[in-house]
């Protein structure tokens, strides 16, 4: 049988979208439980001897009842669908396992896909002009690569990310060769197997010299929009954007009526096509179907008049009725847009993570990191990693938007040593929200690391210092992995210590990383390398100055890229020190984000204020950093002594500040974040204002702009603005039983001023605002309702 087809289905199905809806046919498992097969329809003659049953092993009836495949894929292509899918959603190597036959895998798959061929090629003939497509299925497995099975072990897993991608290789090269037009890996619920798959499918396409068309589709669970390994849309979207799809979806677990707002979310964020094949409802107690044709068309059409959908179908449920319902719902209407989006470093944990005009600076969490905390070394020398995840936790609690990871050491294995740390973070999802930055200086180790995250991270790092080949080839392997990448300024003479250095060598990497590798300039971060100042030794004094100017120079030559540093690397000559090296990571950060520095890894939560750098300690460090005069370094350490042990971002409780009058602490407390008083101060505040509106509207907001204002000049960050909300919330939770006993007193309970809704809306996390305004309608006699945070439209509307 020939099913030869040109190479060029991409630009065909490409130019078919963007004319109209795609219609990709409904469930099989559907059609065939109506056909009532017995065991013996499985086995066929092939397996009749088989050991174990067959029933339920629909796959194989490739093998045993092709006709009947055949004949299922008749009823999809007689009700007008342009795309039929390979009846292969098991037959990947741990799925046909349960039944013994994971040896069968690649040829299954070529039977499979030469059975649609043939039902394709002959709808084609009979008619031209309406060219009929097949979509290799490939599922999701059995198998989740990042949970466990074993919940006393959340460190387990019974499979790794290399098995994966062996068993996807092997099915996705049977349906090329046995004549599929496009590969689907679809009901994604777990993030990091479909990375594994799209990972076998590119070394696929290398191996073959062939761009094949991929789709993917994941499955959201339940409402709280998320699939199964926790990532919302947005976050899923990210995580498979390295790979040149031609369309991302949604599929299964939810009907229609349910997946509207996860749809419209991918459709949003999407920049290549969007499809969408629902179950036809949610199953009833007996796992049945009973959302009827009109029904489920009706959710598709609603999808499609809104614009969120290029190619439509239906999962588990649905049938050659529903399809050919859904056929007639979507026909004429305008496909969807495919929207752009501004160029930006974008990653993703569970949730998505942009770069932004509004982030500022971006914090690194560094404290998980073997030769940068001792605490975590010890931990993980002693095997205990159960706390050292804390550790990490405490970083992103105290506002790192990133976890840099480094599990570096001559006591411990490396590889094994990531692999089970990342594999306990992926079970805390208060800390994996966040994505991972992979710190090692052992390619082998980041690889291991890349093999554990769902989502995109950041490898930290890789250098010309081994020569221009391995740069290159270790720049597309993280490529082919899906993670955005730190260049460091070292090439094969050493480590950059000079302007010039710095500069040349980060110039040269970027031009191969873009030209040789092609790597988008978003996803390059560039460290022009934070060196110790003040060591006494001359050639080490115009180090912060060098690294400050070369930021700038980068930034102001690739505006896409992002710079970053390891900024506590600048001071560890004050090591035992902390007031003098918190003042000069604060300075040294103040003068690098002001030259375009956008990342830095910090000890997030322990950032000081600039403005709280007391006057004589700030000038003679910005001395040292700023090189201005020879004798910068003695300066700073005559006085270094004197400040030791004074106030630092940790230890900001110098008694002092308790003296002041009532507003003034109420300012000061939230500026540093310090809640240890907050209840008392706000008492007395409301004992001297008299009403808990008074209280809200005067001090409070006026701290609260003292934070607004230090953070638009860029001398507070995120973090020390998460911890100030935290302090205005504390303040304004003990004002609300006030507000209450008021209106009691007043008699105004049950009288409103009318009724506000307040949520924000999803995809924004800023509850300050919306608590404030909140209170304060509240004390004007409003009936707020407060929906809280990320609350999806739908919701709203509802
Ligand atoms: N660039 C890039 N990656 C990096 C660095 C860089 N990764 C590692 C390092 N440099 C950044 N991380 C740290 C982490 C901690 C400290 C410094 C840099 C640090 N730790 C205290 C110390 O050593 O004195 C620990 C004290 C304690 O044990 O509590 O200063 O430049 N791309």
């Amino acid at each position: 049988m020939d099913v030869s087809k040109p190479k060029d289905t991409r630009p065909r199905l490409e130019e078919l979208m963007t004319r109209k809806i795609l219609v990709m046919d409904g469930a099989t498992g559907t059609c065939l439980q109506q056909l009532g097969l017995i065991e013996a329809d499985f086995r066929g003659e092939r397996f009749a001897e088989h050991p174990s049953s067959l029933m339920g092993a629909n796959d194989v009836l490739c093998f045993t009842r092709p006709q009947i495949v055949r004949s299922i894929h008749e009823l999809y292509l007689q009700v007008g669908a342009s795309l039929i899918e390979t009846n292969t959603f098991n037959a990947n190597a741990f799925s046909l396992a349960d039944y013994g036959l994971e040896a069968l895998a690649y040829e299954l798959n070529v039977v499979a896909a030469q059975i649609a061929a043939q039902a394709a090629a002959d709808w084609t003939a009979k008619d031209p002009s309406a060219p009929r497509y097949v979509l290799g299925s490939i599922g999701p497995t059995n198998k989740t690569a990042s949970l466990s099975p074993d919940v006393g072990d959340p460190g387990y897993r019974d499979v790794s990310y290399d098995d994966l991608v062996a068993a996807y290789y092997d099915q996705a090269r049977g349906l090329l060769d046995g004549g599929a037009d496009a590969l689907l890996v679809e009901t994604v619920f777990d993030t990091l197997n479909a990375r594994a798959a799209l990972f076998a499918l590119s070394q696929l396409q290398q191996q073959r010299q062939e761009q094949f068309p991929v789709l993917v589709s994941g499955t959201i669970t339940d409402l709280s929009g998320r699939t199964l390994s926790g990532q919302t849309v947005e976050a899923f979207v990210e995580s498979m954007s390295h790979f040149p799809l031609l369309a991302i979806g949604l599929n299964c677990a939810l009907g229609g009526n349910e997946m509207r707002p996860f749809i419209e979310a991918m459709s949003r964020v999407c920049t290549v096509y969007t499809s969408c094949y629902p179950n036809a409802g949610l199953p009833n107690e007996l796992g049945a179907y009973d959302e009827g044709p009109e029904q489920t068309a009706a959710f598709v059409r609603e999808f499609a008049e809104a614009g969120f959908v290029n190619l439509v179908g239906g999962c588990c449920g649905t049938t050659p009725e529903h399809i050919a319902a859904i056929a007639a719902a979507v026909e004429g209407i305008v496909p969807r847009q495919i929207p752009t989006r501004p160029a930006r470093l974008r990653l993703a944990g569970l949730e998505p993570f942009e770069k932004s005009p509004a982030i500022r600076f971006i914090n690194v969490g560094e404290r998980t990191n073997i030769a940068g905390s001792a605490r975590f070394a010890r931990l993980i020398r002693a095997g205990d990693y159960d706390t050292a995840v804390d550790i990490a936790r405490d970083q992103v609690q105290g506002g790192a938007q990133i976890l840099d990871v480094n599990l570096d050491d001559g006591l411990v294995d490396g590889v094994e040593a990531m692999t089970r740390f990342l594999r306990l973070l992926a079970a805390e999802p208060d800390i994996m929200r966040v994505p991972v930055m992979i710190d090692s200086s052992d390619f082998a180790v980041i690889e291991a690391g890349l093999k554990c995250l769902q989502g995109k991270g950041v490898v930290n790092s890789i250098s010309l210092k081994d020569g221009q080949e391995l740069f290159l080839e270790r720049a597309r392997t993280i490529r082919r992995y899906g993670a955005a990448v730190v260049v460091m300024a070292f090439d094969e003479l050493g480590q950059a210590d000079t302007l010039e250095r710095r500069v040349e060598i980060l110039d040269r990497a970027i031009g191969l990383l873009v030209d040789k590798v092609g790597f988008a300039l978003e996803d390059i971060i560039v460290d022009p390398n934070v060196l110790t100042v003040a060591t006494g030794m001359e050639e080490h004094d115009r180090y912060a100055l060098d690294f400050i100017e070369a930021t700038r120079q980068i930034k102001t030559k690739y505006p896409l890229i992002t710079v970053s540093g390891g900024i506590s690397n600048i001071s560890f000559s004050f090591r035992g020190n902390n007031a003098v090296r918190e003042a000069m990571h604060a300075a040294f950060l103040y003068h690098s984000i002001e030259a375009g520095l956008e990342m830095g890894i910090v000890n997030a939560g322990r950032l000081m204020v600039y403005d709280d750098v007391p006057a004589k300690l700030l000038e003679r460090v910005e001395d040292v950093l700023l090189y201005r005069r020879e004798d910068a370094t003695e300066r700073l350490l005559e006085i270094a002594e004197e400040f030791k042990g004074t106030q630092t971002a940790a230890k900001t409780d110098d008694p002092a500040w308790r003296e002041a009058p009532v507003s003034e602490r109420l300012s000061y407390a939230l500026v540093h974040g310090i809640d240890k008083h907050i209840e008392q101060d706000t008492a007395e505040a409301f004992a001297e204002l008299g009403r808990p509106i008074h209280v809200i509207e005067g001090p409070l907001m006026s701290g609260m702009g003292v934070v607004g204002d230090l953070f638009g000049a860029g001398k507070m960050f995120l973090p020390q603005v998460v911890k100030s909300a935290r302090v205005m919330k504390k303040a304004v939770a003990w004002l609300l039983p006030h507000l209450e006993s008021e209106k009691e007193r007043m008699g105004t309970v049950g009288q409103t001023a009318g009724k506000v809704l307040l949520a924000t809306v999803k995809g924004d996390v800023h509850d300050i605002g919306k608590n404030i305004v909140g209170v304060v309608l509240g004390c004007n006699g409003f009936d707020v309702i407060d929906q809280g945070v990320m609350v999806s439209t739908e919701r709203i509307l509802r």
